[in-house]
């Protein structure tokens, strides 16, 4: 049977070569900043701080997927790995009091908030000591002490709660804003747009922010939705932005300058960040939906690379420096899975604690 043009674009699997024999990219990356870390506001120890976020990140997630392989913990497992430029870039932008709320993809942004290599490792591994007390698991690290309000799993359900936390923080007048981190799979979900809709007809200081990494699940962000993603903003006469997530400082530079309009004029704002995932979507993806081709292509840009290569390129620190805290980091996140192991599980009464169910609402009647 001959292929017509609908097949080749239905196919179900397989985004391989274009017809010139390119390498197709399930999302096209824009260029990064040109500036220099000084010029952007950020000393050395800065720059240093920011490759130690990402490298944590990164070694965290990888001994993480060797733990759920050797059968440690079960459940589902997403990697951040290759989206870290974002996380660290948007927490060094942000003030430390600035709300921040994500889908279930959360480790990397767990971290940069303050969980711990132990708290997040225990967590995984279900264990009492863990950032939820070992009830959340992967997708419900948290935090909120630090503003990062986790960690959730249905696909856009929390992008409400992040204009309630705007809601929150302009009626109290404290000068906070909210960022709400959600995927490419997600910017279809009417609780999207209702909450766009309400969060510019009040003015709420929140950003609302795509990581489009090309793909929801194993399907390609140009075979799931329409358009340009950032110009959804568009039918809200809301302010957007769209640039590239695999570099910390394009990320820091845009997100400083969106964060202190948000905050000055009380605002929200809508950002489409383009990224990739290099794992799966979770652990049981045999990836058949990409080629190894592809992957590669994005690696070149990875951003822990690029940010030791401007750290020795710079002078900012010597390659001996950098390999010492990469093996200082190493030891944390060996400790990590040592102290999740020798935590105790939860006992069973707590199963009881920490449940919103408990109000006089549902008791009374
Ligand atoms: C409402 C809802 N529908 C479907 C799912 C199943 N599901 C889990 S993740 C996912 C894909 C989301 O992709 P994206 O938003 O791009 O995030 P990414 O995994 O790329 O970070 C889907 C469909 C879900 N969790 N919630
Ligand atoms: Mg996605």
């Amino acid at each position: 049977m001959s292929k017509n043009k609908h097949e080749a674009i239905f196919t179900p699997i397989g985004l391989n070569y274009d017809s010139n024999g390119r390498v197709e990219k399930s999302v096209e990356l824009p260029p990064v900043t040109k500036k220099k870390h000084k010029s952007l506001g950020l000393s050395d120890d800065d720059v240093v701080g920011m490759f130690r976020q990402m490298y944590l990140q990164r070694r965290f997630e990888e001994r993480a997927m060797q733990m759920y392989q050797k059968g440690k913990f079960g459940g589902f497992l997403h990697l951040y790995i290759g989206q870290e430029a974002i996380s660290t870039g948007t927490v060094y932008a942000l003030d430390d009091r600035d709300d921040i709320i994500t889908a279930y993809r959360d480790h990397g942004w767990g971290l940069v908030r303050g969980i711990t290599a132990n708290e997040g490792m225990a967590e995984l591994f279900g264990k009492a000591t863990g950032c939820s007390k070992g009830k959340g698991g992967s997708m419900h690290f948290a935090k909120a002490e630090n503003h990062f309000w986790g960690g959730h799993g249905i696909v856009g359900g929390h992008i409400p709660i992040a204009a309630g936390l705007a809601f929150a923080n302009k009626y109290k007048g404290n000068g906070e804003i909210s960022c709400c981190f959600f995927g490419d799979g997600a910017v279809d979900q009417g609780s999207l747009h209702e909450t766009l809709n309400m969060a510019q007809l009040w003015k709420l200081p929140c950003i609302f922010v795509v990581e489009n990494n090309g793909y929801s699940m194993g399907t390609a962000a140009h075979r799931h939705t329409v358009g340009e993603i950032y110009e959804r903003a568009n039918g809200y006469g809301m302010k957007s932005a769209m640039f590239n997530g695999m570099d910390a400082f394009t990320v820091y530079e845009n997100m400083k300058k969106i964060a202190d309009d948000v905050r000055e004029n009380s605002i929200p704002y809508f950002i489409e960040i383009r990224t990739y995932r290099y794992r799966g979507h979770s652990m049981s993806d045999p990836q058949k939906y990409r080629t190894k081709q592809e992957l590669e292509e994005y690696q070149k840009t990875d951003p822990v690379e690029r940010m030791k290569t401007y750290i020795l390129d710079e002078k900012i620190l010597k390659e001996k420096e950098l390999e010492s805290i990469q093996e200082e980091i190493e030891q944390e996140v060996l400790e990590s899975i040592d102290f999740a192991e020798k935590s105790p599980f939860p006992e069973p009464e707590e199963l009881y604690e920490d449940m919103f169910a408990g109000t006089p609402y549902f008791h009374d009647r």
